[in-house]
């Protein structure tokens, strides 16, 4: 299985992926979306009990690792893997869904935060600037693009790319959400730190036709995570982006996914303790409990949306 007692290189959670995949085949579908910036292959599965190409059940999206020093992002991801693959105590969520999974959204700037800097956020890319490289993957987003919340300095931790979609790390997220548009009833998008989970729009604060709904499902979530959680965890807090994160930014996947017809989409700041970029860096012994208590969370959202949709 994964070892999830510690922050793992992209290597384990490739060869994870890849392992799974090849034993429990009429399950797993492994798919080797595209090769990142610097060529490192974006992987993802497929998970279906049923044939995923017969298109017939509703599909729960979740993807990690957009921007790389989120460490505690990507094993969450894998969780769920892990929960539908290998450990399945609840079959309902295999019977009623098919599951997209995409632990590393960003290979090259998760490698990066390894090897040279550990608080790196973006891609790896090479800008019109010889000093600075790499996009802010969550700008990046055809959705009111370079407006709020961005830079259009490539130096910028939130340099929004050249253009939208500018970074193939971003077009492989949007090709999976028009691949399977009319069945993905939720889209999660796994970041941290600060115990949130945000929904649209994310640009100005205003609410999207379905607020209320959008509301109700993420209540469930922060609820189920909160019954599990830790004393010393921050509570969840639940609701429009600009409102709980209390910053307006442009061209984030949740907005995107949301504008395009996926009618539920979050992102989930998952917890980080401390303050400042030492949040970020959570520490390795809380990896498992943010994991188990994730999935709660994962779990309440697809059973409530997928009785919505
Ligand atoms: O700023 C971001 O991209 C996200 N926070 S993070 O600290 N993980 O970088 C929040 C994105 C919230 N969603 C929208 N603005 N739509
Ligand atoms: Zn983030």
């Amino acid at each position: 299985g994964f070892p999830f007692n510690n922050y793992q290189r992209l290597a384990v959670f490739d060869n994870y992926l890849e392992d799974v995949a090849r034993r429990f085949p009429d399950r797993v579908t492994l798919v080797n979306a595209a090769n990142s910036f610097e060529g490192r292959p974006i992987k993802y599965v497929k998970i279906s009990t049923t044939n995923f190409q017969d298109r017939r059940k509703p599909v729960i999206f979740i993807d990690g690792g957009t921007h790389a020093r989120e460490w505690i992002s990507p094993p969450t991801v894998a969780w769920a893997i892990h929960k539908l693959v290998e450990n399945v105590t609840e079959p309902d969520l295999l019977e009623r869904f098919d599951w997209i999974l995409l632990p590393i959204v960003n290979p090259d700037g998760y490698e990066f935060s390894h090897t040279n800097e550990r608080f790196w956020r973006k891609t790896r890319s090479s800008t019109s600037s010889i000093f600075c490289r790499g996009v802010d993957v969550n700008r990046n987003y055809d959705f009111f693009w370079g407006t709020s919340g961005s830079s259009s300095n490539p130096c910028a931790d939130n340099f929004a790319g050249r253009m939208p979609f500018s970074e193939v790390e971003t077009r492989v997220v949007r090709d999976i959400m028009n691949e399977h548009l009319s069945r993905i009833a939720l889209y999660i998008t796994m970041h941290s730190f600060g115990s949130m989970i945000l929904y649209p729009w994310g640009h100005d604060g205003s609410l999207p036709p379905n607020a209320l709904l959008l509301n109700f499902v993420g209540v469930q979530m922060g609820e189920a995570i909160d019954k599990v959680a830790l004393p010393h965890f921050w509570e969840y807090l639940v609701g429009n982006s600009v409102n709980v994160i209390g910053y307006a930014a442009a061209g984030a996947a949740e907005d995107y996914a949301h504008l395009i017809g996926i009618p539920f989409t979050y992102t989930y700041e998952l917890p980080g303790l401390g303050s400042g970029f030492e949040a970020f860096h959570l520490d390795p012994k809380y990896i498992e409990q943010v994991c188990f208590e994730t999935w709660e969370g994962l779990k309440a959202g697809a059973r409530t949306a997928g009785d919505l949709f």
